[in-house]
């Protein structure tokens, strides 16, 4: 049938439908933060919201986007992947984001980032280190180094500290993907190293009592023990591993890389060896300006995850620049600017508190330098990183 209703009503659909894409960017730009403000994750997301806040405060101070601000638009992902979608949608279709920053977890990036991918909405994860994120789609990127870039420092510098280490255990949490891909590079760097794994033993994320594992492991007589886990079970981990009588040295992944579980494993944590992406000694402008004014704020050291996710703001705002070079950024198409950012920070290169970056045609960082610190405690809740050398 061809009735002239029929062509009237698809032309109206279709000026719907175009009027709908039609959106422009909102003025101050908003940027998405969804990580995990409650739960356990939070331990990581609440020094993620930290490095974030002082990103835009310090950001919009020096003028923002060629004088237009930011504006960060916070969504609690909770530690799970029903809220990392549930946020990642509010961002998308309701909050009108240029970008996102975020989930915390590695488990949540892998349920929710296919949803932006999708949305073509760009990406950047601050603390997903699990291998095959940037893999997701071709709009998520990661301002986080891999466990394959910074797991296996740790083990080399605890053999630099006790060469005579032969005979090891590794324990990982088997419910948490950036937990099982970090032990996968441990028991591999081991392996490669000529050590002996002589058990390993899984536990849950959710898990408080680790008599089983402990047993195991001290029957073993082993010289070092490497966890991989998240910052509640690592903590409660290592100090049932103490106070049950493990003398050896501890590996600690990147889930134990938070000042935040100090007071859960209090004393015990002293000693034990975690990797790091970020130094706060790093020598670059962008990290002394980052590291005294967090200090100036916090009087303490920066972390890692704060420094990682300051960083992720930053290059989205670095990114936006360029493009508002070429046209001003509110006078961009919603979806059209979020395609172009997308492409633009994939090919910029960044001086953020991590040292100068760019990305992998994956979207994977491309970082310099990484570290290796070990925890001492001044009590039982407090303490610090001393990088090592
Ligand atoms: N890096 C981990 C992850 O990717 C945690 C510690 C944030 O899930």
């Amino acid at each position: 049938m061809n009735h002239p209703l029929k062509n009237t009503l698809s032309l109206m659909l279709l000026s719907t439908l175009s009027l709908g894409s039609a959106q422009k960017v909102a003025s101050p730009i908003p940027i998405g933060i969804a990580v995990a403000q409650t739960s356990n994750a939070s331990l990581f997301g609440q020094e993620q919201v930290i490095g974030a806040r002082l990103a835009e405060k310090f950001l919009n101070a020096r003028g923002g986007v060629g004088g237009t601000p930011i504006k960060l638009v916070f969504q609690d992902t909770s530690g799970d992947e029903a809220g990392a979608i549930n946020a990642f949608q509010n961002l998308i279709s309701k909050d009108n984001v240029v970008g996102i920053v975020g989930p915390t977890l590695s488990q949540q990036a892998f349920s929710a980032d296919p949803i932006a991918d999708r949305a073509k909405v760009p990406v950047l994860g601050p603390s997903n280190t699990a291998k095959g994120i940037p893999q997701i789609g071709a709009y998520i990127s990661r301002v986080s180094a891999p466990v394959t870039a910074i797991a296996p420092n740790a083990l080399k510098q605890a053999l630099k500290i006790n060469p005579k280490i032969k005979k090891v255990a590794v324990l990982y949490a088997q419910n948490d993907a950036f937990s099982t891909s970090e032990t996968g590079i441990f028991q591999q760097t081991a392996k490669d190293l000529d050590l002996n794994v002589a058990t390993v033993q899984k536990f849950q994320t959710t898990d408080n009592d680790f008599t089983t594992q402990v047993t195991a492991v001290l029957g073993e007589n082993v010289d070092l023990v490497i966890i991989s886990g998240l910052a509640n079970d690592s903590g409660n981990l290592i100090k049932q591993l103490r106070q049950l009588g493990y003398k050896g040295l501890i590996v600690g992944g990147n889930g134990l890389n938070s000042s935040s579980m100090f007071p859960i494993c209090g004393q015990y944590c002293d000693g034990v060896i975690v990797a790091q992406a970020y130094s706060p000694t790093q020598s670059s402008a962008a990290n002394q300006l980052f590291a005294r004014e967090y200090k100036a704020q916090y009087k303490k050291d920066p972390p890692q995850f704060a420094a990682q996710a300051y960083t992720g703001v930053q290059v989205f705002v670095d990114a936006l620049k360029v493009l508002d070079h070429k046209k001003k950024i509110a006078d961009w198409d919603l979806s059209d600017l979020r395609i172009a950012l997308n492409k633009q920070l994939l090919i910029g290169k960044y001086k953020t508190p991590l040292g100068d970056l760019s990305f992998d045609k994956d979207g994977d960082i491309v970082q310099q330098a990484f570290y290796v610190a070990q925890i001492k405690m001044k009590d039982t809740k407090n303490g610090t990183f001393v990088f090592l050398k």
